[in-house]
């Protein structure tokens, strides 16, 4: 049985709106978007966040990057824009402890952030 919130929706036990998945990562719709296209990209393998992923999981971190610039093409938002962001500890308001990076579109977004 697998334990935190992502791991269950990686593995079907929760629903998602999936939009993109291989056998190393899961996309899904944000439950409270930010924008209009927040998506959660998450590896299947349970790092808890990215300061604690090591050397080991090298090939996975680079596998999701190249996935999130598919899933912005597939999507449409390459070319008008998104952000990538990893919410790490705390003071950057990370609430779910299994890595994740946003992926947001659909609208102007500011710099810096909040
Ligand atoms: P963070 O604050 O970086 O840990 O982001 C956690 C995100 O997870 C937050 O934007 C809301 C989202 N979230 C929390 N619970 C669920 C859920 O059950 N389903 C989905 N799709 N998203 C969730």
């Amino acid at each position: 049985m697998s334990s935190t919130l992502f791991e269950k929706i990686c593995a079907g036990e929760i629903p998602a709106d999936i939009v993109y998945q291989d056998d190393q990562c899961v996309c899904f719709r944000d439950i409270g978007p930010q924008a209009p296209t927040h998506l959660l990209l998450v590896p299947r393998k349970p790092i808890p966040r990215l300061s604690l992923a090591d050397e080991g999981d090298a090939a996975l971190l680079g596998h999701m990057m190249l996935a999130a610039g598919k899933i912005a093409r597939s999507l449409g938002i390459d070319e008008s824009g998104f952000r990538l962001v990893i919410n790490n500890g705390p003071d950057a308001g990370e609430a779910v402890p299994h890595l994740h990076m946003h992926i947001l579109a659909g609208r102007k977004l500011e710099w810096p952030p909040g």
